[in-house]
């Protein structure tokens, strides 16, 4: 079973940050497959594909290691 669940992202703005971030989640237990959606004036999305549920906990480490935020409302 895939779990997907998206999340929003601020301050991804290019490809670069978006490989960032992307490489940052996939390295995160159980992940499977990460997509990005890139909206470079607004609020971009990360939609992670995974073998069960991850804790929402490690995706936002994730993001902060990678220098991003997970968006407050997540
Ligand atoms: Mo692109 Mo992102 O040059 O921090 S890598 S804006």
């Amino acid at each position: 079973v895939t779990t997907i669940r998206e999340y929003l992202v601020d301050g991804m703005t290019c490809g670069g940050c978006a490989s960032s971030v992307s490489r940052a989640i996939g390295r995160v237990d159980g992940v499977r497959d990460v997509q990005v959606s890139l909206v470079p004036r607004g609020t971009s999305t990360v939609t992670v594909h995974s073998t069960g549920p991850v804790p929402a906990e490690a995706v936002r480490s994730a993001v902060a290691e990678a220098g991003y935020k997970l968006a407050g409302n997540n």
